[in-house]
């Protein structure tokens, strides 16, 4: 949906009419800003834990690798679900508990991370 869709369907001009131009316009870039948000969810935990495993479940179209026997995230790995108007991003993170030499080097990528998360499961 883009800002000026919001001008007609969201927001009828003729309803808000009471209101100054410039904040008619300002409210409809703030709402559709909001509206447009892509939130960024993060799974963490355990390694084999099932995160993983979990993504592929919960999002079909996720293609999310996963080892027959054990777990085998190394990266980061960031997804794009949408429904065609809006959108949201999962990223599988490595599990914790791994090796020590990965937890450390895990520890930096999560916090390279951390600033931009709406919310960790
Ligand atoms: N029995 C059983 N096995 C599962 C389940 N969920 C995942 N597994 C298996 O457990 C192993 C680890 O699963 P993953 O989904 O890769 O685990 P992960 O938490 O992503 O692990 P890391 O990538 O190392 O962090 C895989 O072999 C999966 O097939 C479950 O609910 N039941
Ligand atoms: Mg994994």
């Amino acid at each position: 949906m883009t800002n000026s869709s919001l001008d007609n369907t969201v927001l009828p001009k003729e309803v808000f009419s009471v209101l100054p131009e410039d904040v008619y316009r300002n409210l409809c870039f703030h709402l559709g800003t909001m509206i447009n948000y892509e939130p960024f969810i993060v799974v963490m935990g355990k390694t084999g834990a099932g995160k993983s495993s979990l993504c592929n479940t919960l999002f079909s179209s996720l293609p999310a690798s996963v080892d027959a026997v054990k777990g085998c995230t190394r990266l980061a790995q960031q997804y794009k679900i949408s429904d065609g108007l809006h959108a949201l991003n999962i990223i599988d993170f490595p599990g914790i508990g791994e090796t020590p030499t990965l937890n450390k080097i895990y520890i930096y990528l999560y916090q390279h991370w951390l600033n931009k998360l709406d919310l960790i499961v």
